[in-house]
């Protein structure tokens, strides 16, 4: 895959040439957004990201393409090169971004992958938009592929890619990633084209999750829904075609978190924002997607209590939330905005006083260096998620407590908390349990502190993006290779 072939040009009636590609990454959005100059020019700006960061290098290195959704609907965007590989835009009509991605992908699978914490709702016409968008993406990856390539897919959009995908080219290495839990089960019957779902995963040679008992949920779904032969985490197909399933932790780009927050700017920065909140004795903070599956409602109510009672004083303790604006047009999402703001309006009217508000809320997306800043000021980091694939800000916070100092308050219902065992471990559910540990983080001897940080940094510097996608990209090159050795130890 690493060799430096000449690019081979196919045609395309509506994209024109796109010159073919050994490493291809298929993701519903692509790693770039469109942004206006002052002049009113367009130009197209790489968006920060572990996921990108990571690949790069290998894209560049194979002559690579990204294909992925541009951001604007009813509109068609020709393929152009950035950061010296290939990206392909797909385009999706306004319905299809209706049917497919806020019906389909958020309305019906993220909520059933996360537990059901939102009643998942179905749509026939949502599920058939979901399959010609996916179809889509499958052509254009089997237009841009070169002969025995490598294609990774990304993630709950796309799961039908890796079998419409194998079945226009065998000849491919077709990898699948899911970044968000997969469910239970008894949870994942419900899903009504239950079978299509499964059928499409298995056309990926390696199907990676984020824990292994995401993997071990999903072989044991091919047992109850198919007769295919399975051997440890390896599926036999009645074509003979093997795909594994294992668990890939996804991580971040640790180092690059940690220059960042050891910049001068940075660092005073940090020391602006602890001024501006008063320079309290402790900062608690949270910083997420505003999304139902964050455990926002139950964290700010375990801080409203915890200011209501004296256990924490608002002279010297504040929470800081942070939440990015997302989805706006899904229901769910609207109604839980309104909830936040009307829950953070309710406590810091009864609590606060003029001039003091224990909880700062903020709903707006940050750049990275004032999330670094916001990272560095904070002593108690606030990450309770009711379900989590893996939860990168857990492990960004780490990689920025360059002093070995603060603590982490983690869900175990994030798939961090199989690495960060370190943490202040909740059941986000329990809003008892939560403040008592919100408490415990707060109190611990700086020396308790450092002893959990340093072991956390340790993981995180030691699994970081690099390790992830080394990982996959090896074990996708030879699965043939693992499959025939299960195959000669099964005898
Ligand atoms: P997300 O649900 O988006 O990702 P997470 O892993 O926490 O959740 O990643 C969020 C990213 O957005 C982080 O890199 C964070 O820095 C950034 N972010 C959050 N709030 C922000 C703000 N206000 N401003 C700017 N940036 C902000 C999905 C899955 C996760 C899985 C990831 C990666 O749901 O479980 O960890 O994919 O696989």
């Amino acid at each position: 895959m690493t060799s430096a072939r000449a690019p081979r040009r196919t045609s395309s009636p509506t994209t024109g040439d796109v010159p073919t590609a050994a490493f291809v990454v298929v993701a519903n959005r692509l790693h770039v957004d469109r942004v206006e100059d002052p002049d009113g020019s367009t130009a197209w700006r790489t968006s920060p990201g572990g996921l990108v960061t990571a690949l790069e290098p290998v894209l560049r290195r194979n002559q690579g393409a990204w294909i992925g959704w541009h951001g604007a609907p009813d509109e068609v965007v020709e393929p152009f090169v950035q950061d010296g590989f290939q990206v392909v835009p797909v385009p999706l009509s306004r319905q299809e971004l209706e049917e497919y991605y806020e019906g389909f992908s958020n309305a019906s699978l993220w909520p059933l992958y996360h537990d059901s914490v939102a009643l998942p709702e179905y749509h026939r016409e949502w599920w058939d938009s979901y399959v010609t968008v996916n179809q889509r993406f499958a052509d254009k990856a089997a237009e841009v592929a070169e002969t025995d390539g490598v294609v990774w897919v990304q993630d709950y959009q796309l799961q039908l890619v890796p079998k419409m995908l194998r079945e226009l080219r065998p000849d491919l290495k077709i990898g699948f990633f899911l970044h968000i839990p997969f469910p239970p089960r008894e949870l994942f019957l419900q899903l009504p084209p239950r079978r299509e779902v499964l059928e499409g995963l298995l056309g990926a040679d390696l199907i990676g999750f984020q824990v292994p008992g995401a993997a071990q949920n999903f072989i044991r779904l091919v047992h109850r829904l198919t007769d295919y032969l399975t051997h440890r985490d390896a599926i036999t197909l009645p074509s003979g075609h093997v795909a594994l399933a294992r668990a890939y932790p996804i991580s971040i780009d640790a180092g690059g978190f940690q220059a960042i927050a050891d910049s001068p700017e940075v660092i005073a920065r940090a020391e602006e924002i602890r001024r501006d909140l008063g320079d309290p004795e402790t900062v608690f903070l949270g910083v997420d997607r505003l999304d139902y599956t964050k455990g926002l409602r139950q964290r700010i109510k375990a801080f409203g209590e915890l200011f209501s009672t004296g256990d924490l004083d608002q002279d010297r303790h504040v929470f800081v939330q942070v939440a990015t604006p997302s989805r706006e047009r899904v229901e769910h999402y609207r109604r839980l905005r309104d909830d936040i703001d009307m829950l953070v309006g309710r406590i810091n009217g009864e609590v606060g006083r003029i001039g003091r508000s224990p909880i700062n809320y903020l709903h707006t997306s940050v750049p990275r260096e004032e999330m670094a800043a916001l990272y560095r000021a904070a002593d108690v980091m606030v990450v309770t998620p009711l379900r989590d694939g893996m939860n990168l800000v857990a492990k960004e916070y780490v990689a920025c407590r360059t002093g070995n100092d603060g603590a982490l308050v983690l869900s175990e219902f994030a798939g961090a908390a199989r690495e960060l065992k370190q943490a202040y471990l909740v059941n986000p559910y329990d809003i008892n349990k939560t403040k008592a540990a919100l408490l415990a983080a707060n109190h611990a001897s700086p020396e308790e502190k450092t002893r959990r940080m340093r072991a956390m940094r340790k993981q995180v510097f030691r699994h970081d993006i690099d390790h992830w996608a080394g990982r996959f990209l090896h074990d996708l090159s030879t699965s043939e290779a693992v499959i025939a050795d299960q195959a000669d130890q099964a005898g």
